[in-house]
């Protein structure tokens, strides 16, 4: 237990915040989150951690945006966190194209609003901040497989090009005012509490609705385009890992092992013993204006320097979301039996 540090995190309602938080907490942090405000609930990945905000608990949650430097100002001086985490982002690739000066906005110039605020903290307080920076194997795109840490940025989309000047945002802190700004470079990394837009968890949603009758087709973009699928859980380890060291630095996060859209299908048409071909259909609507085609992380300097490693192999990943999305089916399958049927959501 460390205790009695306090973390800041953007992003806690997101999938990795939401499994950063929980690794926190166990550590004894004090955790206080922001939030956006929204007209409907958004914290249903943190649900079960987050207790009666009167009662004693050691999560918080704050109103706030990326887009809202004032706001960030204030809640930094608040908080006076050692750590902050800044993974809150529009992280979709596809939808950056569809909102290029919002994704930049926020993905971006929020890193530099953050770090200003983080800056005035610092020499306001006389206290040193530690501050993660959720870099994207994105910023890769189209440099060829493998990547590390000595690969140029090649990025092919406006989410990618944000996500580098974020990047380099984190290094010029660091370098002009000292700053602990650690950058990590994550690939993929999925798990049970994916967005449902994203491919592996469209894939795992779809298949296993499929499976039980509950849809009938899964239309999806390119299949030739190969990532490096890891698990979240162990992602954030990395995250909270590089902050615990003595020198800050960027380190590249992966599995080190890459496969196409359609294999992640196959495996996960064998779990379900479903032929996806049969099933699956092409949308141009899922192709993006400039694509990615092979993502594969060279890690060696995490697995030196930080003793990390994932736990989660491909295949443990592919039936970890297989079994909770099967559950998820099952659910449906009762409630439409009871004359309750789900709309169909959007899909990107
Ligand atoms: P999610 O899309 O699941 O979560 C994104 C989070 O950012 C949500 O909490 C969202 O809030 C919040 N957010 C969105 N817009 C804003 C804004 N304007 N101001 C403040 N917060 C905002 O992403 P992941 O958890 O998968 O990823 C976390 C971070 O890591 C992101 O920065 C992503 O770009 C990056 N990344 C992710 C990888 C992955 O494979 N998952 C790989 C590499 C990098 P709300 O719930 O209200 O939408
Ligand atoms: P990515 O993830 O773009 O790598 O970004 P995504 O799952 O969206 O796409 C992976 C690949 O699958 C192809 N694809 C489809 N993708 C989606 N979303 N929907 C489809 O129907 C579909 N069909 C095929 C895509 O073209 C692509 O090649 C994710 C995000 O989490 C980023 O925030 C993060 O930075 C990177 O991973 C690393």
């Amino acid at each position: 237990m460390i205790a009695n540090k306090k973390a800041l995190v953007t992003g806690i309602t997101g999938q990795d915040g939401s499994y950063l938080a929980e690794l926190l907490l166990a550590k004894g942090y004090e955790v206080h989150g922001i939030v956006r405000r929204t007209s409907t609930f958004t914290t249903g990945r943190i649900d079960h951690i987050y207790a009666d905000p009167h009662s004693n608990t050691r999560l918080h949650l704050h109103y706030g945006d990326l887009s809202d430097g004032t706001n960030l100002r204030k809640l930094v001086a608040r908080v006076e966190p050692d750590e902050v985490y800044n993974l809150g982002a529009q992280s979709h690739v596809r939808v950056s194209f569809d909102q290029p000066e919002y994704s930049a906005d926020v993905v971006g110039t929020g890193v530099l609003r953050l770090l200003e605020a983080v800056r005035d903290y610092q020499d306001d307080s006389g206290r040193t901040v530690r501050m993660y920076q959720a870099g994207s194997s994105e910023m890769y795109g189209a440099a060829p497989a493998p990547q590390s840490e000595a690969t140029p940025f090649y990025p092919r989309s406006p989410y990618a090009v944000s996500k580098v000047a974020g990047h380099w945002f984190g290094i010029n802190y660091r370098e002009s005012y000292g700053m602990f700004v650690c950058n990590g470079i994550l690939f993929n990394h999925e798990s049970p509490r994916r967005g449902e837009t994203f491919v592996t968890r469209k894939i795992t949603r779809a298949l296993t609705r499929i499976k039980l009758g509950l849809q009938d087709k899964l239309f999806l973009g390119n299949l030739e385009s190969k990532r490096d699928w890891g698990f979240a859980g162990d992602y954030v380890r990395a995250m909270w890992l590089m902050l615990q060291q003595d020198q800050p630095d960027d380190y590249v996060v992966s599995t080190g092992e890459s496969y196409r859209v359609s294999e992640f299908l196959d495996k996960v048409a064998a779990e379900l013993d479903l032929d996806w071909k049969t099933v699956v259909e092409f949308d141009p609507r899922y192709l993006r204006p400039a694509e990615v085609d092979h993502l594969e992380g060279d890690s060696s300097k995490a697995r030196r320097i930080l003793g990390w490693k994932p736990e989660v192999s491909f295949d443990g990943l592919v039936r970890m979301m297989v079994e909770h999305d099967m559950e998820l089916a099952k659910q449906e399958r009762v409630l439409a039996e009871a004359g309750f049927s789900k709309a169909g959501g959007r899909s990107a």
